[in-house]
This record gives C-alpha cells, structure tokens and sequence, in this order.
C-alpha cells in the first residue's frame, strides 16, 4: 500500500464529512502536532529524569515536572492558538478554559485527557492522550457558557486517541469509520496503517480491575462471573487482560475484541472515568467501529453531563459481549 499521511487522509475525507470545514482541520493538523510533542516528550521522559538526578532542576534549567503536567500544558498551549476553538475543558483542570479574547474564537469545543493512565509513565508503559470534539450551538458567539459544552456524547463531531506506545499511533474517527496512523519517527509523519477498523462483534478478551470484587453489587459480580465462566467465540474460556491506562485497553478491545468494564463500585456510584472526557470519546470510536458502549443500563452517548467532570461507569467494546452486560443488569432490574 501507498503510504498515505494523516493530512492526505484529512483532505481526502473532507469532502465526504459536511463539518470538515477547513477549521475543523486545522484544529485536527494542531491536534497531531501537540500529540506529536507530548510523544516526543514522553520518549525522553526516563532520560530526562535521570539527566535532572533527583533535583527539581534539569540540566536545561527547566523544572522537572510531572509528564501529565507537561501533556497539558503543551495541549493548551497549542490548541488555544487553534483558532478553531471557543472552549476547552481537560481531565486536568477543575474548570472550563475559554479561549479568547487575546486568541482568535473558533466554532470548536475540546474535551481532553492530557495524559491517560498517567500513573504507568514511571514504569515505561503505554499512556495516551483521548479528545472529543464537540461544535458550540449555532448562532451562539461571545463568551461560551457551561450549558453549551454540557452535549451528549452523540453531538460529537470526532474523537479520538494518540497512544503512546512501541509505536505511536493515532487513532481517529470523524464520522466515517474509525482510522488509525502510525507515526513514522523517521519522517514524523502518521501513515495510515490500520484503515476502517471495526471491532469483532464478539470478543473473547474481558477487561476489569479485578481487585474491586468487594466493592460491587451483586448485579455486577454477576457481570463479572459470567465471563469468567462462559465460553467466549471460539469454545474457550475468555481470557483477562487489564493494563490499567484506560486507552491502552480500549485499544486492544478495538483491534482484538472484547469488552473492558469499569463498573459503580459502594464507595464509587458513578465509577471512576469521566463522561466527557474519557467514555464519550471512545464509545463514538467503538459505535463507528461496530461496536458498543453502555454504562449497564443504556448508551453512553445518551447521557446528558450534568457537569464537566461527571462520571460514569463504562462497558465497551464488541456488540455481543456489550449486551450481554444490560442483559444482566436488566434481569437484576427486573427482579426488585
Ligand atoms: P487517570 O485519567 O487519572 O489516569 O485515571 C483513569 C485511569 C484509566 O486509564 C484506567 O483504566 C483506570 O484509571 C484504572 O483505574 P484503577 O486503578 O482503579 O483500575
Ligand atoms: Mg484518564
């Protein structure tokens, strides 16, 4: 195959996606630029602590900082020179970052983790950067108000990844299926590499941090139970896997299959990821693949937020396996 770059894939689909404006790519052309960064960071990011021993001080001079502190400045930094954005929102600060008046206003709302599974950089595994796109209400300008970035998740208008891995790659949906680049460090360029990805509609992979059993409620552990004990697709048990970077997980279930479960806990009713941030822009990667998204009871992309860093449980990934779990919980529903 052709070797085709991310920016020849972007024009090329411009045509076929009515809001491929050309602000819209130019916010994704800045997006890849900051993933580009951060990647470049993170590839240093052993080395740079060594080189700054065990001071607060670099040899550059530069303060020795958290790598998710570093991906979030760098997002912020690029992207509210954009021009294409009204407002940003990020797992990293309490509140919603309104761009202007000292930067051009665009029409574009970005929701971002800097920096998923953050706590994995310290032992040199995958990490990654989610965003969702969401486009401000027509005919709104000035300043944005919350009301206006509080969407559900169907109102996006693209989402996607940049994992942080063996390879970098990037992962990206704008409505018209699911595309994946590898950065070429070579050339720094992303190549498509894995284009129109679809999730198999039955996986034989589950995904749970296990060590919660104690925590969940008894429709849950019945979740859980049933995929340790039945049979996945191919007449073998499902195997567990669970990186614990929620990206890097999502991930594999896109390639390989399967599902990954962050449930409500007791001490957690709403689970632990975030709406906007996290669930909202891979369960429109995962239903543009094929696939499913639910917190149990119903789709993710219905939820309306009830404020920026609303919660939510998770289940994602093959359609058959997504269903089983509303299955489960409909049955204990029904039981009350
Ligand atoms: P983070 O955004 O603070 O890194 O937290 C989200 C992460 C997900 O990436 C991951 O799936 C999950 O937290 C792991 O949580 P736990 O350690 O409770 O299993
Ligand atoms: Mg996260």
């Amino acid at each position: 195959m052709a070797d085709i770059t991310v920016t020849e894939h972007l024009l090329l689909h411009q045509k076929k996606t009515p809001q491929a404006t050309g602000q819209f790519t130019g916010l994704l052309y800045d997006l890849i630029l900051s993933g580009k960064s951060i990647s470049q960071r993170i590839n240093k990011a052993g080395l740079l602590d060594i080189l700054g021993g065990t001071g607060e001080v670099n040899v550059q001079g530069e303060d020795v900082q958290k790598m998710d502190s570093i991906a979030n400045r760098i997002m912020i930094y690029r992207m509210e020179r954009s021009g294409a954005l009204c407002a940003m929102s990020s797992e990293e600060e309490a509140d919603l970052i309104r761009v202007g008046p000292e930067f051009p206003r665009g029409d574009y709302i970005l929701i971002f983790d800097p920096l998923d599974g953050s706590s994995n950089i310290d032992i040199d595994i995958n990490v990654g950067t989610i965003f969702s796109i969401l486009r401000r209400p027509a005919g709104e300008t000035g300043e944005v108000r919350l009301e206006d970035v509080l969407q559900p998740g169907y109102q996006q208008v693209g989402a996607g990844y940049i994992l942080y891995g063996p390879s970098t790659m990037l992962v990206l949906s704008t409505g018209d299926g699911v595309h994946g680049f590898t950065l070429d460090p070579g050339v720094g360029e992303f190549l498509l590499s894995h284009p129109n990805m679809k999730i198999p509609e039955k996986g034989s992979i589950y995904s749970i941090n296990d060590g919660y059993y104690r925590y969940w409620d008894d429709a849950t552990k019945d979740v859980v139970d049933w995929f340790r004990t039945t049979e996945s697709k191919d007449g073998k048990p499902y195997t567990a896997r669970y990186v614990g970077a929620l990206v890097a997980d999502f991930h594999r279930t896109l390639l390989r299959g399967g599902i990954y479960m962050y449930p409500a806990e007791k001490r957690k009713p709403d689970g632990k990821l975030r709406l906007m941030c996290e669930a909202n822009p891979l369960a429109y990667l995962a239903e543009q693949a094929g696939g499913k998204a639910s917190d149990g009871r119903g789709r993710i992309l219905d939820k309306i937020p009830t404020k920026l860093h609303a919660r939510t449980p998770l289940f994602i990934g093959s359609k058959e396996d997504v269903e089983k779990v509303e299955e489960i919980y409909a049955r204990h529903e029904a039981k009350k």
